[in-house]
């Protein structure tokens, strides 16, 4: 999109919010309730660090002035997170929960997430907002200058990393790396970061055919925009490393190895060229008109 369409958009969108004051005595409007920003947040297991996040993003958008919906998409937690997210959304309207029937993997919450999200520019972060949400900025900045993607990077300049990841998970990070620039040419310095944003248009063209529902889900939206023609923007970001973190490094690693595989196979073989047909004929929930 380039960056007048950018403005339009987000000019029209400006003009919803005013005309939603407008008819907000009584009458019922769709126009009003269409934020502008959506931060999807996947959480498996995140009781411990949930409302200390949602504290964080509400406090950040707030600050920003910014139209923003919020949607934490509980992966089949064993903790408590979907209740603690239940009784925070009833506190604070801007806020949603979403539910996976059972665990299904990061991508796949992801891709819950943002199927049924109504921003004009959607952003996905890591529960442990490893990445500060003020940080969306550039993302954000990135895609009003052209690009479709922007995706944070822990890479293009490590110095940012305020608390660096243990060196087996770098090294896994960087064999990872050199793994998808052989197979799916994908040269980028960090494709795994859990920080990435994504116009609408964008959203509505890579997650219908994103097939890829655990770690290995990132390479596949990357590979996408490329061959959809979307505009990457790799972005540096500060990053401060959560110790309490899920991946096993041989179990996940291995998968990872073999998603790549089926990246290259879905393409060989055009099974990225429709949508998903559940996603086609279903892409979003009906939205709830107040
Ligand atoms: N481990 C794990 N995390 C998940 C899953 N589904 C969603 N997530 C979320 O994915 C994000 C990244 O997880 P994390 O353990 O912090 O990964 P790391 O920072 O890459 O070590 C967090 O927001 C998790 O809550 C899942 O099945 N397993
Ligand atoms: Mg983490």
């Amino acid at each position: 999109m380039s960056g007048r369409a950018f403005a339009n958009r987000r000019r029209s969108s400006t003009i919803e919010v005013g005309l939603g004051t407008v008819l907000a005595t009584g009458m019922a409007s769709t126009l009003s309730n269409r934020p502008t920003y959506s931060i999807v947040i996947p959480a498996y297991n995140e009781g411990q660090r949930i409302t200390a996040t949602l504290d964080k993003v509400l406090g950040y958008i707030g600050q920003q002035g910014w139209n923003a919906e919020v949607i934490v998409v509980d992966d089949g937690s064993r903790d408590d997170t979907p209740e603690i997210v239940r009784g925070y959304a009833e506190r604070h309207p801007a806020v949603r929960l979403l539910q996976n029937p059972g665990n299904k993997g990061k991508g796949y919450s992801v891709r819950h997430g943002m199927l049924n999200a109504h921003g004009d520019l959607l952003l996905f972060s890591d529960a442990d907002l490893s990445s500060p949400i003020y940080e969306a900025e550039k993302l954000f900045a990135a895609l009003a200058g052209g690009a479709e993607v922007a995706i944070g990077s822990r890479w293009l300049r490590s110095e940012l990393q305020t608390e660096r990841q243990p060196f087996y998970r770098q090294l896994f990070g960087r064999v990872f790396n050199l793994h998808l620039r052989a197979l799916l040419g994908l040269k980028y310095k960090d494709t795994q970061c859990g920080f990435k944003a994504f116009t609408s248009h964008a959203a509505q063209v890579l997650f219908p055919r994103q097939k890829i529902e655990r770690w290995g889900f990132d390479p596949e939206l990357l590979f996408l925009s490329r061959k959809f023609g979307l505009p990457v923007r790799e972005i540096a970001v500060e990053w401060a490393h959560d110790d309490r973190t899920k991946i096993s490094y041989l179990k996940d690693g291995l998968r990872m190895g073999l998603e790549t595989l089926k990246i290259r196979w879905n393409s060989l073989t055009g099974q990225y060229a429709r949508k998903t047909p559940e996603y086609a004929l279903n892409p979003v929930e009906e939205r709830k008109i107040v």
